[in-house]
């Protein structure tokens, strides 16, 4: 069941009228703002059962400080109902190789801040041992809207695999963040609704997070207009060990999406990019940087949509670059679509879709790329007829690279298998099928070199026949 904000503010309220307002309860209240009282938000009505003890609670915070010192197994919490939660934090435990599940049972259990900081930290600072934090079911609310340090969870030195599943945050400033030598974190199935400055935050230093998994995440911008005007971007991730971020949609930025520091092993496939840039024509779809003398490497981006960027779409600078079977709608920036900066190792573009629109910069930008291989082939390039914008702008190494017509990029060595027509999307004509599917006339159907194509499309579609389409989408297979 999904709740807008002003309904979980509304189910606040009646659950406080539904069961009353306790001794404890009123003691609550006292703490929070004054303001806050009035609105009754602060209730709590929801219980915390410790599966292993039988024990339950009211308050995330002694269910938490109840927890053994030491574990010697593992330990469930389930959340029924909603718990005003004040920066409940787990700290000084020794979690041994055991785990902690907060999850909700009877639905999406609601984490409200009351405005507070972060609804919940996990802080596994030396010599604790937190780690395998599991969050499921669960709505994070009402965090703090002001700080970019805390969030609605916040983990300090999580070690293990940790896994937030089925988690909704919304009404808050950062929904998660996660700093100081943390391990794994998967996301599955979890909405970050509401971006103003930022969704997950995660690393700050070199090597400072583990391998992370997003898996059909989705975000959405807080669309006020005094949002628009200043919010931030939306996913800033710094150090991982490795990144791999598939089947998410992110509907609109004012700045960049994903925007990625000194990581390599990177794969972000079958994804939707909504929008980026929407109020800042610097902000891109997809951003890579590596620490000042260091390179970043190993990254693959395969059969993503961007959907109307009005900034770049991908920005990189790295090394061992992929990106093939992407469809690229411009939004009508003046901004390169994709570009690729002091870059090295191999480099390959096959597959992809670039609609350019009405810009007059070029629609892939090389600057001081150096890479031993340099391929691009069976591409589909757009412009409108009498723009004089590149196709491909500047050099790999000496060797100049640029063209404004397929046939001078051909004359370079590049996109022998290349075309230059309308891609033909079906845009409403099928309601049945995506968007930004190629129509069964379309030049780029059948198009592509099969062996650089992917298993699955982004209409999560298995390519089964061959020869597969070029852009995000298989006509055929779907
Ligand atoms: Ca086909």
């Amino acid at each position: 069941m999904h709740y807008s904000f002003r309904q979980l503010t509304w189910l606040a309220v009646a659950s406080g009228f539904l069961y009353g307002c306790s001794q404890s309860t009123i003691q609550q209240l006292s703490e929070i703002q004054p303001e806050r009282v009035a609105n009754l938000r602060t209730a709590n009505t929801g219980t915390i059962l410790n599966v292993q003890t039988g024990k339950r609670y009211t308050d995330l915070q002694t269910a938490f400080n109840e927890l053994p010192a030491t574990f010697t197994q593992t330990y469930e919490l389930q959340l029924s109902g909603t718990i005003l939660t004040k920066s409940a934090t787990l700290r000084n435990k020794n979690m041994g190789s055991f785990s902690l599940a907060l999850r909700g049972v009877d639905g999406q259990a609601i984490l409200d801040a009351g405005q507070s900081e972060s609804a919940v930290v996990f802080n596994g600072t030396s010599p604790a041992n937190i780690r395998n934090i599991i969050l499921e079911n669960l709505v994070i609310t009402n965090y703090s809207l002001t700080s970019g340090n805390t969030a609605g969870v916040r983990f300090f030195t999580v070690k293990g695999q940790s896994l937030l599943k089925n988690v909704r945050f919304t009404g808050g400033y950062v929904a998660m963040r996660a700093t100081v030598q943390c391990e794994d974190i998967t996301f599955e199935d979890v909405q970050m609704e509401g971006i103003r400055f930022g969704g997950p935050r995660l690393g700050q230093a070199p090597n400072d997070v583990g391998n992370v998994v997003f898996r059909r995440l989705k975000t959405s911008l807080d669309q006020s207009p005094q949002n628009l005007a200043g919010a931030d971007n939306v996913c800033q991730l710094k150090g991982f060990k490795s990144l791999l971020i598939e089947d998410c949609e992110f509907d609109g930025a004012t700045k960049t999406i994903v925007d990625l520091y000194e990581m390599s092993n990177i794969t972000i496939r079958r994804n939707k990019f909504i929008r980026s840039g929407r109020n800042n024509l610097y902000g891109i779809g997809i951003q890579l940087l590596p620490a000042s003398g260091s390179t970043c490497r190993n990254v693959v981006i395969e059969n993503n949509l961007f959907d109307n960027p009005m900034g770049t779409a991908i920005y990189l600078r790295g090394a061992d670059l992929t990106i093939n079977n992407n469809t690229f709608v411009e939004g009508g920036t003046n901004r390169p679509l994709i570009s690729l900066e002091a870059s090295s190792g191999n480099i390959e573009l096959v597959n992809n879709i670039y609609a350019g629109k009405n810009n007059t910069n070029p629609i892939i930008n090389l600057y001081q790329v150096n890479a031993q291989s340099f391929v691009s082939n069976n591409n589909l390039y757009y412009k409108p007829a009498g723009n004089n914008r590149s196709l491909i702008k500047g050099a790999n190494g000496s060797k100049d690279l640029t063209g404004a017509t397929l046939a001078q990029l051909q004359s370079k060595g590049l996109d022998r298998n290349g075309i230059q027509a309308q891609p033909l999307f079906i845009g409403s004509a099928d309601p049945g099928r995506p968007t930004y599917m190629l129509t069964a006339g379309s030049p780029g159907r059948n198009a592509a070199d099969a062996t650089r194509c992917p298993a699955v499309d982004l209409a999560n579609q298995a390519i089964t026949t061959a020869p597969p389409d070029l852009g995000a989408y298989d006509y055929d297979s779907f």
